[in-house]
């Protein structure tokens, strides 16, 4: 069976003070809350993974992530965070190509399928973004969009490296703006991610993939969009800032 994940991108925000009292808050709520295929994992800022990650502690349901790594190994790119380092600090996962990234940061599919290649070099699993402006959506454009974000940065991978990718379908006009796509919107995209996967690596490699929801996603949309089939839990970011409504998200799962 899939694994199931319900991922917080805390984004830029939140004190050192106010992430701890999320995470505990979090932490506190969901610990009869989680199924058992499900893992919930916080994506915090750079300077909380540790003490976030310190204040999880043994809980194995709850994992910590960046939201973005260096595509260089080591070395002088001042104000950068390496694959390594956050490996060095017993870090799972990484987001990579969130679409603020690709829009404010200037990252491409070619620099992303660098960092996809140190992360996994590093032992980390990324949680790789993908999605499509509202023009593109609108000009019908969006399946094909989105497949080429997958072959650019992914389609490199041999099926074991691919294994340890989680994919998130983010379609950009829906970021941040409350407004969400449907249900039926979202499951179409996800089968075809996954039908693309298919074509490259198999039916057998793409039905282990997990792919994610992003944006939007609420304490009241939350239960019919994971209801999907193919849809396989959320990549959530505003409603991830409020533990109550980010645990009821997870209950949704
Ligand atoms: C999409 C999402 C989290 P939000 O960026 O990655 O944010 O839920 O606020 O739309």
């Amino acid at each position: 069976m899939r694994q199931k994940i319900v991922a917080g991108n805390w984004k830029m925000n939140k004190t050192l003070d106010e992430a701890n009292i999320l995470a505990s808050e979090i932490k506190g709520m969901v610990a009869d809350e989680v199924k058992g295929n499900v893992k919930v994992i916080l994506c915090t800022p750079f300077p909380y993974l540790l003490p976030i990650k310190n204040l999880i502690g043994q809980d194995t349901r709850i994992a910590v992530a960046a939201q973005n790594c260096s595509e260089h190994e080591s070395g002088a790119y001042t104000g950068e965070v390496s694959a390594a380092m956050l490996k060095s600090l017993g870090i799972g996962y990484v987001i990579l190509g969130h679409s603020e990234r690709r829009q404010y940061f200037g990252e491409d599919g070619k620099l992303l399928a660098k960092k996809v290649d140190i992360a996994l070099k590093h032992g980390l699993s990324p949680i790789f973004c993908c999605g499509e402006p509202l023009e593109v959506r609108e000009s019908n454009g969006h399946e094909a969009l989105v497949k080429k974000q997958i072959e650019e940065s992914l389609f490199h991978l041999d099926a074991a490296s691919l294994q340890k990718v989680i994919v998130a379908y983010e379609p950009v006009w829906a970021i941040g703006t409350g407004k969400t796509a449907t249900s039926q919107q979202a499951q179409d995209m996800h089968a075809v991610i996954r039908k693309h996967l298919a074509s490259k690596y198999g039916e057998a490699v793409a039905n282990e993939i997990t792919i994610q929801y992003g944006g939007s996603v609420n304490a009241a949309n939350a239960k019919e969009l994971f209801s999907q089939p193919d849809v396989d839990g959320g990549l959530v970011g505003g409603a991830s800032l409020k533990s109550r409504e980010f645990a009821e998200i997870i209950k949704a799962m």
